[in-house]
């Protein structure tokens, strides 16, 4: 740089100008930071914000779609929260999807309570640039309105399953009923409409669905009405609870009125929360799947999707971190697996 100086005060200012501008351009370190951007790699990498909003808070089986999202925070990186409402009525969740579009979060995930109360809410969040996904529970008929779904299984295959069920513990004969989450849940009704497809099959002829009720997914309305269940039918055989809070609901009702011989109770629910009615015989049997395992591949999605390294389309894949690659089938939807049935041999080796 000395030797540099000397010179340009020997030359003139002009030509001591292109020198110098020549001179310190040799170490690239003395270019000022404007004139050249930085290297990537110095940049302080801006973190992915997700945010998921389940049906309702204070249900242990979100609990479990949110410890698999944190799983893959912890493999990738991201920042994660998650908000939701007290109540899953069809509406509930539209004021905090709005609040995430403010934010400018780079991703939103929510597991729907109605197919079409939350779509134009989901809508200005992707307008507004933000990736939205579904996860556990689609808006059915809506599906412009997010960009892909993570569901638990394949829900074609959900109603006639838990019918097979029913049946199973019943004979094959005898009257049931179902008692499900809110009237809009798009799985559950989805469900029930497989269930009721699937009864048309003559195998199961001798089952009889005599009425259909929701316990809007609260433990104190779920109990009421699988109590005035009881009541109204006297001759009813079996509950079936496609619904967590349902199920476990149903069970307890069951087991204070000691007629856990005389009603059958199954449908989904979670080992944790069903646990201690397996191993007293209050229930039997009853089906899931992994949540856990769904909110850690939604995370790896929505975090591919906002890296804009995942761009979600019929017949793509993507790498799930431990769960592998996964597809995206038919309306860029991805299931999580196949569904488990638990009863007293194998509900100990589940913890969720
Ligand atoms: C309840 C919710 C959830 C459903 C499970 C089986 O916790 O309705 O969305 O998937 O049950």
């Amino acid at each position: 740089m000395i030797r540099c100086q000397i010179r340009f005060a020997l030359a003139g200012i002009a030509l001591a100008a292109i020198l110098l501008a020549g001179c310190a351009k040799k170490p690239p370190e003395a270019v000022p930071g404007p004139v050249r951007p930085a290297p990537k790699s110095a940049e302080p990498a801006a973190k992915i914000r997700i945010v998921y909003i389940p049906k309702q808070t204070g249900n242990p089986y979100f609990d479990s779609i949110i410890a698999g999202f944190k799983k893959a925070q912890e493999e990738l990186g991201f920042d994660f929260e998650t908000v939701g409402p007290a109540v899953g009525d069809a509406t509930s969740q539209i004021p905090f999807i709005q609040q995430q579009t403010q934010k400018r979060v780079e991703a939103l995930a929510v597991s729907a309570n109605s197919p079409d109360a939350i779509k134009p809410a989901l809508m200005e969040a992707m307008k507004a640039g933000i990736k939205v996904i579904t996860v556990n529970s689609d808006i059915t008929g809506n599906e412009d309105g997010r960009e892909a779904a993570v569901l638990p299984m394949d829900f074609n295959l959900t109603g006639e399953s838990q019918i097979a069920l029913m049946s199973e513990l019943l004979g094959g004969r005898g009257e049931f009923a179902i008692l499900s989450a809110t009237t809009d849940a798009p799985d559950q009704n989805f469900w029930i409409k497989g269930m009721k497809a699937a009864m048309k099959d003559p195998k199961y002829r001798n089952l009889n669905l005599v009425e259909i009720v929701y316990g809007n997914d609260d433990q104190q309305k779920s109990m009421r009405e699988a109590e005035s269940l009881l009541t109204k039918h006297p001759n009813l055989k079996g509950i079936l609870a496609p619904t967590s809070v349902g199920i476990t609901a149903a069970a307890q009702v069951i087991e204070t009125q000691k007629k856990a011989d005389r009603v059958a109770v199954t449908g989904l629910g979670t080992p944790n929360q069903l646990r201690k009615y397996i191993l007293n015989g209050t229930i039997k049997k009853f089906a899931l799947w992994n949540p856990v395992d769904e909110g850690y591949i939604a995370g790896y999605l929505l975090n591919g999707m906002a890296a804009g390294k995942i761009d979600p389309a019929p017949d793509g894949s993507f790498e799930a971190g431990t769960l592998k690659e996964r597809k995206f089938g038919d309306k860029n939807i991805v299931i999580t697996g196949p569904p488990l049935i638990f009863d007293k041999s194998n509900i100990d080796q589940f913890n969720f």
